[in-house]
């Protein structure tokens, strides 16, 4: 777009009365109306405009807002972040696993709570997911995995912030995750992938017959974990289908090995496939066992079991992809050149033992290149598949796959194209729900090489975003990234910008014990600035507002156990307040209407400084006062 084009839409806007941004404000008050509507933040025409401008041209002019929400996984940094699509620009980062000395995640009691006390510092966070009602997002929460430590996550879409963590029972690496999409979620679908002995007790190495790995249904509402499914070989990825009757794996390792050479041996490995009525049929008549000191009852699912079914595919598979049509899931085949597709119509008639084998619930099996690892769809019958070998994003005709494995001469390839550099996951707008759009892809790349500036021996990664639109994909952007987006989702913005909140609810959840504590020492936190004293333990309470805290200096003793409260009494949007106190490790985010706190132990005799680390008035370098630590 030149300039000249953007002063004209700008008029335009203008001549209709609003601006963009203005007029997406009020809609966005008199959001409630149309919230879950899909289309509901802009008019028809509006919508149509905005979506055809940024269809051909992924630029976002200054000041303009991106059509579609990112939600991309950090990998090993442990948190999640959120982009904006097409521009590919970073908005936040949402900690999970991770420690954060921004927003003091890790560092609050508030966190802490969440977390876990004595949690593991790190996670691998791979594949974030958000909640669906009959297969449409619903913006209530997104769902994440810790491979480091299997635990899931969940946060909270209105506020962006991690709102739990629980720790899966029997497994120690919780790999592939997704939601139930129908009717809604509902259960939360987690793939253990390590196997160990169970109980893992310090009995066994050497025996891994005795090894075993774990499916495991959360209920997303709870948080608790409903059931867990027994299974041969090691789960990998997952996904629900569009009807809330199963849930598919891909799985290798159906060796039973423990090093590379024995996970490589067979051909082929399997999809597992979970029935869920019966699964819970089955945990309500008893049929389950516990293990160890878990409570949660454990189904056999292993082969010769009513409750799974095991499609053999070729080799060491590993995306599991449902199509937004609702009839297929397709794994796709890492060792081999191959992607399998299963059919939902199909496995209703296998459980229904109205098929002999297993792999005849497969209707096609296209071969696409080499290193295939995961499919996206664009809702009009394609399929794009990462091929991380050849370093290339096919696009494929699902239709036209499915014929020539019928035995028709069609060609079901439509496009291959270069990417920079060794795709892992890739993602499509809204792919992995009904409205499934066709516009935009992003192909999560592994290796960046030669595409940005030299920055030492480690690399960004290379997240490339593709116009899906045409016939042929076509390469719009690069964007640098931090290690390591393992999979994202890409979320059009009617389903979320009307759910987040512009300033804290004095009543969330988040903060209540906070406010409970508070209001035990007889503390209104909105306006008092007190010191409470309670033996050994002494809480400190103030207030903030733009550019003063509540106190300006306190007095505690050397090895008092001192809590920090701070409320953010501003009311304004985007003012928030921090809370750093040099030399204690203490640093804190506190939003607009907030409450956030932090414990530590005062064993430093002397003044120490405290003062506030968002720039949030022209007087924020004034913004702080004195701790004294009495000798
Ligand atoms: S995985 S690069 Cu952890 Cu999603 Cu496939
Ligand atoms: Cu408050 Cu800076």
């Amino acid at each position: 777009m030149s300039n000249d084009d953007k002063q004209d839409s700008n008029n335009d806007d203008q001549q209709e009365g609003l601006t963009r941004r203005e007029f997406l404000g009020t809609s966005a008050l008199a959001g409630a109306a149309s919230v879950g509507l899909g289309t509901g933040v802009l008019g028809i025409s509006q919508m149509a405009r905005a979506g055809e401008t940024e269809a051909d041209n992924h630029e976002v002019a200054p000041g303009d807002l991106d059509e579609y929400y990112g939600i991309w996984s950090g990998g090993h940094s442990g948190e999640v972040r959120i982009l904006g699509l097409p521009s590919m620009r970073e908005f936040i980062r949402i900690p999970v696993f991770n420690v954060d000395c921004t927003t003091g995640w890790g560092i609050t009691n508030e966190s802490k709570r969440i977390r876990g006390e004595n949690a593991p510092l790190n996670g691998d966070l791979h594949h974030p997911h958000m909640s669906m009602t009959d297969g449409h997002y619903d913006g209530r929460y997104i769902f994440a995995n810790d491979k480091a430590n299997g635990r899931i996550a969940r946060i909270r879409c209105d506020i962006m912030k991690t709102d739990r963590i629980i720790k899966i029972p029997n497994v120690p690496a919780i790999h592939g995750l997704r939601v139930q999409r129908v009717p809604k979620t509902g259960y939360v679908f987690c793939n253990g992938e390590f196997r160990v002995p169970l109980p893992n007790d310090g009995h066994n190495l050497d025996d891994p017959e005795k090894y075993q790995s774990l499916f495991t249904a959360v209920d997303g509402d709870t948080m608790e974990v409903a059931w867990q499914v027994l299974v041969d070989g090691n789960l990998d990825n997952n996904d629900g289908d569009y009807s809330g009757k199963y849930a598919a794996s891909t799985c290798y390792n159906s060796e039973n090995a423990v090093t590379l050479s024995g996970f490589m041996h067979n051909e082929r490995d399997w999809v597992v496939v979970f029935n869920i009525a019966r699964i819970e049929a089955a945990v309500k008549a008893g049929n389950y066992k516990t293990i160890g000191d878990s409570k949660v009852p454990v189904v056999d699912g292993r082969h010769g079991s009513r409750l799974t079914l095991y499609i053999p595919v070729p080799k060491s598979p590993h995306g599991c992809n449902a199509t937004p049509d609702g009839k297929y899931v397709v794994a796709a085949g890492k060792l081999s050149p191959t992607c399998t597709v299963i059919s939902w119509d199909k496995v209703d008639k296998w459980f229904a033992g109205k098929l002999k084998k297993p792999r005849d619930t497969v209707v096609a099996e296209p071969e696409l290149g080499l290193g295939p690892l995961h499919t996206a769809f664009d809702g009009r019958g394609n399929a794009y598949t990462t091929l991380f070998i050849d370093s290339q994003s096919v696009k494929w005709n699902i239709a036209d796959a499915i014929r020539a494995y019928q035995g028709e001469k069609v060609n079901y390839i439509r496009d291959k194209m270069d990417v920079q550099y060794q795709p892992g996951h890739n993602h499509s707008s809204m792919g992995e729900t009904r409205d499934a759009d066709g516009k935009w892809l992003v192909s999560l790349n592994k290796f960046a090489k030669d595409r940005f500036l030299p920055v030492g021996p480690l690399h960004p990664d290379n997240d490339q975003l593709i116009d899906i639109s045409g016939k042929r994909q076509k390469l719009v952007h690069d964007g640098a990234v931090f290690s390591e987006p393992h999979d994202g989702i890409i979320v059009h913005r009617s389903k979320l910008m009307n759910k987040t909140l512009k300033i804290w609810d004095r009543k969330d959840p988040f903060f209540a014990e906070t406010v409970a504590m508070a209001r035990k020492d007889g503390i209104t936190l909105e306006s008092d600035s007190k010191v409470i004293r309670d033996g050994k333990r002494v809480r400190v309470y103030m207030t903030s507002s733009a550019p003063v805290f509540g106190l300006t200096s306190f007095k505690v003793k050397r090895g008092d156990e001192v809590t920090v409260v701070v409320t953010n009494i501003d009311k304004i949007e985007d003012l928030t307040h921090g809370f750093c106190l040099t030399g204690h490790g203490v640093n804190m985010e506190i939003g607009p209407q907030a409450t956030s706190s932090v414990t530590f132990i005062a064993d430093q005799p002397g003044v120490h400084w405290y003062y506030c680390t968002w720039f949030c008035h022209a007087l924020h370098l004034e913004m702080r006062g004195r701790m004294l630590v009495e000798a």
